[in-house]
């Protein structure tokens, strides 16, 4: 049945092509173009039901926010009544019998009125986001949305973008920005890269140091570090921290957009932010740890001790409070093992519980946490690496050394969220490397990342039920602006977007390139990568 009913969507989609289709990112699961449009003018109200309801109505006025924003057109909210129910409006409207899953929603544009449907209002959200995208490009005094009828829900439930605010320090409003423009693509998580070697960034009530101590770093080295030796340093302090009470605000602003933060707090490697605040936490208590300077992986990483645990659980519990999400992600990629290895605590806790190697410690680090996280009703995500060893047993595996770990944890009835660096990593180049701006590596140009098909073929249906969706990722080493980084994310994320959102299927290029065209323009204000896609042409 399911099958019959994708092979309807998708030939439906094929046959009823009309221009209007072409403004859509990501691109709905069925559209049909009709003759028309609905015209908005200034009685036109967005009618909200049922008209008690106060999530509904949220949902309306950031809406309304948003067009006012892009359009300039103010759109009053209003509670449906008898009267309203028969004019020409936008109707927003729960629809609890709507059989499209709690992030789909029914789209219906005739020029007498609009009707949005959906059983939740986080489904009314992205009918609101397709709006959007339907309006014109800019101001006007007046708009049309084009006649038509959509059907739609995502591919995936986990739609992510990943943030690191640790190599180089993001502000609050450009998280913001980052948040509102992931979301009007559909995508539902922002994985927020908190902690690392070169900064910690969340104010940690009980580890004061945290903050004063290891979100400063002295300098930075310049250029490519894995190229330029001899090593120079640019002399410029960098630091900057959130607030909790900040970190609170960005909460809120995510989830009136139905997006959920993953925040990660790296272990038991990229801890340097965290050894140069409290270095009795590193296997060399007496060492003066510094805030890294440079980029890369370092052997000075948290001892497994009962003082690290107490430290990180306190952590983590108050993280925990302030981000409400299920997922807390706690790093365990790139874990060097020499300080283990030279430490005679490590190798006697190994014996004492019957770890044959460093590998296995890594694991036993990770299943104390886990087993911490879970019985606190969270669960833990990790990168690859924590299949180290053993992985723990609630665990959701980040899949980022291509696919194999993903492929392996969903084989072990895992949950797996897919962000291989091959097609999912906006710090490669995704141009001329002779003319763009410095990046880390690689070569990842647009209709690469598109043509990333994210569900592995090597595993069975069964399997395959594991695979939560995709995210891209973007690491800050070479870009330390919010313009650098927009540069380097868009329009790639958006293409990311759309693998997460648009049903399985053949994925054509062009086609994505035609709308990405008309949508382009929609970002203003936004550095994405203009002078590689020429909008005017
Ligand atoms: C590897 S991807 C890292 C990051 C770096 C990145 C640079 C991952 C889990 N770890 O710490 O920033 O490479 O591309």
């Amino acid at each position: 049945m399911k099958h019959l009913l994708l092979f309807f969507f998708l030939s439906y989609t094929t046959f009823a092509q009309t221009e209007n289709q072409y403004n859509l990112i990501p691109f709905p699961a069925r559209f049909v173009g009709q003759n028309g449009q609905f015209t908005l003018s200034a009685s036109t109200r967005v009618v909200t039901s049922p008209a008690t309801d106060a999530s509904v109505k949220a949902v309306a006025q950031t809406f309304v926010n948003q067009v006012k924003a892009a359009n300039g057109l103010t759109l009053p909210v209003a509670g449906t009544s008898p009267a309203l129910a028969k004019g020409a409006h936008i109707f927003l409207t729960l629809n609890k019998k709507l059989n499209l899953g709690d992030e789909g929603y029914k789209l219906t544009i005739t020029p007498t009125r609009v009707l949005a449907e959906a059983a939740t209002p986080k489904g009314l959200f992205y009918a609101a986001q397709t709006m959007r995208q339907l309006l014109p490009v800019g101001q006007s005094a007046t708009a049309t949305m084009p006649a038509c009828a959509i059907t739609d829900k995502p591919r995936f439930s986990y739609r992510g973008l990943h943030l690191d605010v640790s190599r180089n320090f993001m502000p609050v409003s450009f998280v913001k920005k980052y948040i509102d423009l992931l979301a009007m693509h559909k995508q539902n998580t922002f994985h927020w890269h908190l902690t690392d070697d070169q900064g910690w960034r969340i104010e940690i009530k009980k580890y004061p140091k945290l903050t004063q101590i290891g979100s400063k770093r002295a300098e930075t080295v310049v250029g490519q570090y894995f190229q330029n030796y001899p090593q120079q340093f640019d002399g410029k302090p960098v630091g900057g921290f959130y607030t909790q009470d900040e970190i609170r605000d960005v909460v809120r602003y995510a989830q009136s957009r139905f997006v959920t933060i993953v925040p990660e707090i790296e272990m038991p490697g990229h801890a340097l932010g965290a050894l140069a605040a409290y270095p009795e936490l590193g296997c060399e208590p007496t060492k003066a740890y510094q805030v890294a300077t440079k980029w890369g992986v370092f052997d000075d990483v948290f001892c497994p001790s009962d003082k690290t645990f107490g430290f990180l659980q306190d952590v983590l519990t108050e993280v925990m409070t302030l981000f409400p999400g299920k997922l807390i992600h706690i790093g365990g990629d790139e874990c060097p093992k020499t300080a283990w290895k030279n430490s005679a605590f490590c190798q006697e806790l190994m014996k004492k519980n019957n770890l044959k190697d460093e590998h296995e410690l890594q694991s036993y680090f990770i299943r104390r946490i886990e087993k911490f996280v879970t019985s606190k009703g969270r669960a833990i995500i990790g990168w690859d690496e924590i299949l180290e060893g053993g992985l723990a047993p609630n665990a959701t595996v980040m899949s980022w050394r291509g696919t194999e770990g993903g492929i392996a944890a969903a084989k072990q009835k895992h949950n797996v969220v897919m962000t291989p660096t091959g097609t999912c990593y906006m710090d490669y180049y995704q141009g001329n490397p002779a003319t763009e701006p410095l990046a880390i590596g690689g070569y990842l140009p647009l209709d690469q990342v598109y043509a990333y098909e994210p569900m592995p073929t090597e595993l069975t249906p069964a399997e395959q039920k594991y695979v939560l969706g995709v995210q891209g990722n973007i690491w800050t080493e070479y870009t330390p602006t919010p313009e650098a980084v927009e540069y380097m994310v868009y329009p790639r994320a958006i293409a990311i977007a759309e693998l997460g959102w648009m049903q399985a299927g053949p994925h054509n290029f062009e086609d994505f390139a035609q709308r990405l065209k008309n949508h382009l323009p929609r970002l203003s204000g936004v550095n994405y990568a203009k002078r590689l896609f020429d909008i005017t042409a």
